[in-house]
């Protein structure tokens, strides 16, 4: 604690000024442009006086299109957060060589690549694949929202309270040099006795309460509010892989929280959990955090494999190629994501058979994953092949991922990864899979269902130009780490003595550069496509797409659909286009849609500041702020109306005026 007067750490706790890294250059420029950047958004919004418009259509909606935007928002946001991390690293390495150190000191090296893991797992990755599911999900089943609508809410604004906690560490205190996975000893008290860790543990804790209330959420979603006639084997591909996701979010997550609980008690109260000595264990904090983890990266990748197949369908004009085993493929997928966690650290010895049990469960992952690739294939087989952009992200995939994939078999062959591993050579193969399968298909789901969300295309020629930069900036980026960690360099170094080696850095960092070009060509076509929304307007299925969410206008009415489809078929949009679908213009009824709610925002900013309370041991502050949010919670469950209604007049209004909806049937010329 500071040494001041009592009343001051009993006020503050250890929060005081020389908690903030005035000293740090890199921090404080950085500040300076992060908080000219929010000005200049709140200015404009206070300009243009749209908080009202904010608050109520928005920031309180419990609607689950408008929650998944905010999510496709939040995760780009978090997305240039993690990628200057990455140009940090790339940079560094790319120059400290010999006596030049470069300028990024080890501890805040350190610092960098731990922020870099967490950001684009947690708040970018999970927000991109929760914002997707969340908007494309419920329509495609025919429903008119979540299960439990506030709870979506609220599970938004925890995932909001998380990102608030890890980006004030940037510029309050600092963060964890654990890595992603806040590896202990490095992560308890002895070796990281400032608030980094904690930072990384509350704001962990807190978005994943909140992935946690979407898992359980959606899984209710999907078994308990399908469309009359929409059996499992009738759902489309999407809604599967979103179904599997979400059961693996309710197994995996709770194991995260005790995992990061139980390190919490080590560093608040003494435990000794996974301290090295007093009966403490590391490798079981190890264990436990990859029981969650390679389950999580299969959450990651999953909905996009949904992704794929929705647009690998609707793009080669045909049905998905071999249905049945698409699902059993996806569910072999999530069983056997449980099965392989040691092969994160075969090098823990312990023993061949352990190890080889391990490795035989990593390689037989690679034969569903094999079924699902074979599967797209055989759909673009004969089919009428169109290269929008969607389609072009997906093609994309199916290289880089696939290479990525072979990598990862090679890695599961555990005398081979004793060499491989926590070398770049994992580095790459990590981020061939992440990028290659979940960034592109992140890409490739927003080219495709934005024109549902807005009504207007995306421009195809930056589209386009985004695509290429990504696709050739991932190459030159990691193709010289698979390279460099074939020769053994190390994870995680900040500085290197071999000059050598420093021509794949070099390389690697203008990969990095490209990759920037392709996310700064991303922004271009997001403005260049509101500039020419007119010209670009789209009527409800501007793909021919197949499933549900075609069926309704762009963007779709706040219920959906003002009467709930009858399914008979899978695919079952392009089964109502060919029996000559007829929109129903009159009959309309009143529709139960519950109403907007401040309780999600009250909690999460709450919830904020019980974390950073906790953080910096500013005890009355965490106890005042833990009562109110639970107050709030008891208020919430006794006071909120649920009894809001779309009244028939306005359905019908709404349906009457619905843009050019023209419904194209498979096969018809347009
Ligand atoms: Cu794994």
């Amino acid at each position: 604690m500071p040494d001041r007067p009592a009343i001051w750490n009993f006020l503050l706790g250890r929060l005081s000024l020389s908690s903030l890294p005035l000293h740090n250059s890199i921090v404080v420029g950085t500040f300076i442009v992060v908080s000219i950047g929010a000005l200049g958004v709140l200015s404009l919004i206070t300009y243009y006086r749209k908080w009202g418009y904010l608050w109520s259509e928005w920031f309180t909606s419990v609607d689950h299109k408008k929650l998944g935007i905010m999510y496709m928002v939040l995760a780009t946001v978090m997305l240039f957060r993690g990628f200057a991390d990455a140009i940090m690293m790339r940079s560094q390495q790319a120059i400290a060589f010999g006596s030049n150190m470069g300028y990024l000191p080890p501890h805040h090296y350190d610092q960098v690549f731990s922020a870099h893991g967490v950001a684009m797992i947690f708040f970018v990755a999970m927000a991109y694949i929760v914002g997707l599911m969340n908007f494309a999900m419920p329509m495609q089943i025919g429903a008119r929202d979540v299960a439990f609508p506030f709870l979506n809410n609220l599970s938004f604004w925890l995932t909001v309270s998380g990102v608030v906690l890890f980006m004030t560490s940037l510029f309050v205190g600092d963060f964890s040099h654990a890595g992603w996975l806040g590896m202990p000893p490095v992560s308890e008290l002895k070796q990281s006795p400032g608030p980094g860790v904690d930072y990384y543990i509350w704001g962990l804790q807190l978005s994943g309460v909140g992935t946690l209330l979407t898992g359980i959420n959606f899984v209710v979603t999907i078994l308990k509010m399908r469309a009359p006639g929409m059996s499992l084997m009738k759902m489309p591909m999407f809604t599967w892989t979103s179904l599997c996701t979400s059961g693996l979010i309710v197994v995996a997550f709770p194991i995260l929280t005790a995992t990061l609980f139980l390190l919490s008690l080590d560093r608040y109260i003494g435990t000794h959990f996974f301290t090295n000595g007093f009966g403490g264990n590391v490798m079981m904090y190890v264990n436990l955090i990859w029981i969650w983890g390679h389950p999580e990266v299969y959450i990651l990748i999953l909905p996009l494999f949904g992704v794929y197949s929705e647009i690998v369908s609707t793009f080669s004009g045909k049905r998905l190629f071999g249905y049945s085993s698409m699902v059993y493929a996806t569910a072999a997928i999530m069983l056997l994501s449980y099965l392989v966690w040691l092969h994160h650290f075969f090098t823990m010895g312990s023993g061949a058979d352990v190890n080889s049990f391990f490795a035989l469960t990593t390689m037989l992952i690679s034969i569903p994953t094999g079924v699902k690739i074979f599967n797209w294939l055989f759909t673009m087989y004969r089919g009428r092949v169109r290269f929008d952009v969607p389609m072009l992200w997906t093609m994309g995939f199916l290289f880089t991922f696939t290479i990525g994939g072979m990598s990862g078999v090679m890695l599961s062959v555990a005398p081979a990864d004793f060499l491989l591993h926590n070398s770049l050579f994992l580095i790459a193969h990590f981020h061939n899979v992440i990028i290659g399968g979940v960034v592109f298909g992140v890409f490739a789901g927003i080219n495709y269902w934005f024109p549902k969300a807005f009504g207007f295309r995306l421009d195809a020629f930056w589209g386009k130009v985004s695509f290429w930069f990504w696709q050739i900036g991932f190459w030159v980026a990691f193709a010289p780490l698979y390279v460099l960690g074939l020769m053994g360099v190390t994870r995680r170094l900040s500085h290197f003595e071999d000059p050598s080696l420093q021509i794949w850095f070099i390389i690697a960092a203008f990969g990095a550069f490209l990759i920037l070009l392709g996310i700064l060509a991303f922004v271009v076509q997001i403005y260049v496509s509101i500039r020419r929304r007119d010209e670009l307007a789209v009527g409800n299925d501007p793909w021919d797409g197949r499933t549900l969410e075609w069926s309704t206008s762009s963007p779709p009415p706040p219920y959906n659909f003002a009467f709930i489809p009858k399914v008979h078929e899978r695919e079952a949009w392009d089964d109502m286009k060919k029996h000559g679908y007829q929109r129903p213009l009159e009959g309309f009824n009143d529709i139960h849609m519950p109403k907007s709610t401040s309780t999600g925002v009250v909690i999460g900013v709450l919830a904020t500041v019980f974390g950073f309370a906790m953080v910096w041991y500013i005890w009355w502050l965490a106890i005042l702020t833990f009562v109110a949010l639970i107050g709030t919670a008891i208020w919430h469950t006794f006071n909120y109306d649920r009894e809001g209604y779309v009244k028939a007049n306005e359905v019908g209004e709404f349906e009457q005026h619905i843009g050019n909806w023209e419904p194209k049937a498979q096969g018809a010329t347009s």
